[in-house]
C-alpha cells in the first residue's frame, strides 16, 4: 500500500485492494464497511475515518463514481482518504475536523458500470441493471432518486444515457444510498458527490431553478471553496445552483439529500473544461486532486466550524 500510485486511474480489483490495504494499515481510525450490493452483487465498500473520541459525531459523506465513466472522481475519493491518512499526526486542520466529524468515503459507487468502463466501454455512465428483456442496460444513477422523478433530464427510454429507472430508487445501488443516509440523517451535516467533467461547485437545485433553503449561506460557501481551489493551480472553477450552470437535471442525489434537510449538499464537477471530457489525462489527476482537496477541506471546516462552533475555533482557510 506504501507504493500505491495515486497518480494513475485503478481498475477495481486494485481499488478493492487498496481499501482492504488502507484499513488494515490505518485500522485504528480507518474501518471499512458493507454499504449493501449492487446489480451484479459487487459489494459497495466504503471507508469511515473516525478518531477516537468520546464526542458524539457529526457525518460527512462524500461518495465518487457514481457515474462510470468519470474516473477522475474515483481517484479522487482516494487522494483524500491518502491525505487524511498521511497528515492527519501533524496537521492541525484534520485533527480539528475529526474531533467532531466522522468522514464517510465511498470511493466507487456505480461499480459495475465502473467496470464495465475499463473492460468494455469507456464512456459507460449508467449502472448495468437489464431492462426490456436484456434489450437494453443501465439506469442512471443520478436520475433514480426520489425528488421530482423523471421530470428533467431524464428518459423513460431504457437505452437512453439518462434512463431514470422503473421508478424511484428503482437500482440496488441508489437504495444503499439511500438507506444509510436515511438512517443517520439525523447526523449528517454535509453530503459530497464527486463528479466530471466542468469545473463547477453546484449548489440545489437541479430539478428547478428555485433557489434553495438557505441559498445565500450554501452559496457563499460553495464560493469559498471554488476560490480556495482557484487557489492552488490557478484552476478555474465556478459555483451556483445546478440548474443554472448546466442544465436542469431530476431525481439527483444531491437535491434529494438537500430536500431530506441536509444543507450542505454539493455536488463536484472536476476537470476538465471540455479538452479531454471524462478521458482526463493522468498527468492531471494530481493537480486535479490537490485542488480539490482544498475546496473540499474549505467546506469540512465551515460546517465543523456551524455545528460545533465552541470545538472548532480559529480555522484558517487557505
Ligand atoms: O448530469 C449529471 O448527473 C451531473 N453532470 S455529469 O456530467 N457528471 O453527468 C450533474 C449532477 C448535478 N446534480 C445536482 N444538481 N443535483
Ligand atoms: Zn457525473
Amino acid at each position: 500500500i506504501n507504493e500505491y500510485n495515486y497518480t494513475t486511474y485503478h481498475p477495481m480489483n486494485e481499488i478493492y485492494d487498496w481499501i482492504n490495504g488502507i484499513a488494515k494499515k490505518h485500522s485504528q481510525f480507518v474501518t471499512q464497511h458493507l454499504l449493501g450490493l449492487t446489480y451484479e452483487s459487487r459489494p459497495m465498500q466504503y471507508l469511515k475515518i473516525s478518531q477516537p473520541s468520546e464526542n458524539h459525531k457529526k457525518i460527512v459523506w462524500i461518495d465518487c463514481g457514481i457515474h462510470a465513466r468519470e474516473w477522475i472522481a474515483p481517484a479522487f475519493c482516494q487522494w483524500f482518504v491518502k491525505e487524511i491518512v498521511q497528515n492527519y499526526q501533524n496537521d492541525q486542520r484534520i485533527r480539528k475536523i475529526l474531533q467532531n466529524l466522522d468522514i464517510y468515503v465511498l470511493p466507487v459507487l456505480n461499480i459495475d458500470g465502473y467496470i464495465y468502463s475499463w473492460t468494455k466501454e469507456r464512456l459507460w455512465r449508467k449502472n448495468r441493471s437489464q431492462y426490456g428483456n436484456g434489450t437494453c442496460y443501465g439506469v442512471d444513477l443520478n436520475r433514480n432518486f426520489n425528488v421530482s422523478w423523471c421530470t428533467h433530464r431524464s428518459s423513460t427510454n431504457c437505452s437512453s444515457n439518462s434512463f431514470c429507472g422503473s421508478s424511484p430508487v428503482s437500482e440496488p445501488e441508489t437504495r444503499a444510498v439511500v438507506e444509510f443516509v436515511e438512517s443517520r440523517k439525523a447526523d449528517i451535516v454535509c453530503f459530497l458527490t464527486m463528479h466530471s467533467y466542468s469545473q463547477l461547485i453546484l449548489t440545489a437545485y437541479g430539478y428547478s431553478t428555485g433557489l434553495s433553503r438557505n441559498y445565500n449561506e450554501i452559496f457563499k460557501v460553495a464560493e469559498m471553496a471554488a476560490s480556495a481551489m482557484e487557489k492552488i493551480h490557478g484552476t478555474k472553477y465556478r459555483a451556483g445552483p445546478f440548474s443554472k450552470l448546466l442544465y436542469e437535471a431530476s431525481g439527483t442525489s444531491q437535491d434529494w439529500v438537500h430536500d431530506l434537510g441536509i444543507d450542505f449538499s454539493f455536488t463536484f464537477e472536476l476537470r476538465d473544461n471540455g479538452s479531454h471530457k471524462f478521458t482526463l489525462p493522468e498527468d492531471q489527476i494530481q493537480p486535479t486532486c490537490e485542488e480539490t482537496m482544498a475546496g473540499v477541506m474549505t467546506i469540512i471546516e465551515y460546517v465543523n466550524e456551524k455545528y460545533f462552533p465552541n470545538k472548532a475555533s480559529t480555522t484558517v482557510f487557505n
